[in-house]
């Protein structure tokens, strides 16, 4: 008989919501996947910038806190997960922006198993976000580019939530809090939700 297809679970939030550190942990504790998919655009930017004029442009997009075209980024994703289709489950963190990609994520991929929102106050996403930019540098972890990336987030985040919500897919956790406090409660979540 055929393996079921791997569980998917998204991971949304605004930037610095803490998408990547919860992602990995969850990829560590089930033994699924981890798929990041800024860091996928972040690589691709940089390995292709200069020889690419796609890749310049995306690059642009990206390092002033935009979003990369829809298309590439799916493509991108596809191209991702086709090269790991034996797991149990995957968890991709920061996909999608709005409900163009949702949307877009069905069509071409699957629909998901789970949806996990970190909500998390303005205040908590800019102060994370300094204390990052100081430690490791990040082409848009720049001031600049921390306004449109909260600003993107604010504006995409409420239709997105709703068009989730109304599938039943989303669950909504409060992500001020410490990291194993948040981990505590997706863990709960995927337990029940997922086997
Ligand atoms: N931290 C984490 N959790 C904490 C907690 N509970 N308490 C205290 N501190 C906590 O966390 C951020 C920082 O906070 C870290 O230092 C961490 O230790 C600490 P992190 O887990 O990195 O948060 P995350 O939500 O992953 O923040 P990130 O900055 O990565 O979010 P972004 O959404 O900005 O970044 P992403 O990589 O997803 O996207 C980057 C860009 O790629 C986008 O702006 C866009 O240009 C492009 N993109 C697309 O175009 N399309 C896509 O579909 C996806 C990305
Ligand atoms: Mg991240």
């Amino acid at each position: 008989p055929s393996r079921p297809r791997p569980k998917v679970i998204l991971i949304i939030g605004g930037p610095g919501s803490g998408k990547g550190t919860q992602s990995l942990k969850i990829a560590e504790r089930y033994g699924f996947e981890y798929v990041s998919v800024g860091e996928l655009l972040r690589k691709k930017m940089i390995h292709n910038a200069t020889s690419n004029r796609k890749w310049s442009l995306i690059a642009k997009i990206i390092t002033n806190g935009e979003l990369a075209p829809q298309e590439t980024t799916i493509t991108e994703i596809k191209q991702k997960i086709m090269k790991i289709p034996d797991a149990n489950g995957i968890v991709i963190d920061g996909f999608p922006r709005d409900v163009g990609q949702a949307l877009s994520f069905e069509d071409q991929i699957c629909t998901p198993d789970l949806v996990v929102f970190l909500a998390c106050s303005n205040q908590r996403l800019k102060e994370r976000l300094e204390k990052r930019a100081e430690q490791q540098g990040r082409p848009d972890d720049n001031p600049k580019a921390t306004e449109r990336r909260l600003a993107n987030f604010k504006q995409n985040a409420v239709p997105l939530v709703k068009y989730f919500q109304e599938k039943g897919l989303i669950v909504t956790l409060d992500a001020d809090r410490d990291e194993e406090e948040v981990f505590y409660d997706i863990s709960m979540t995927v337990d029940n939700k997922l086997f």
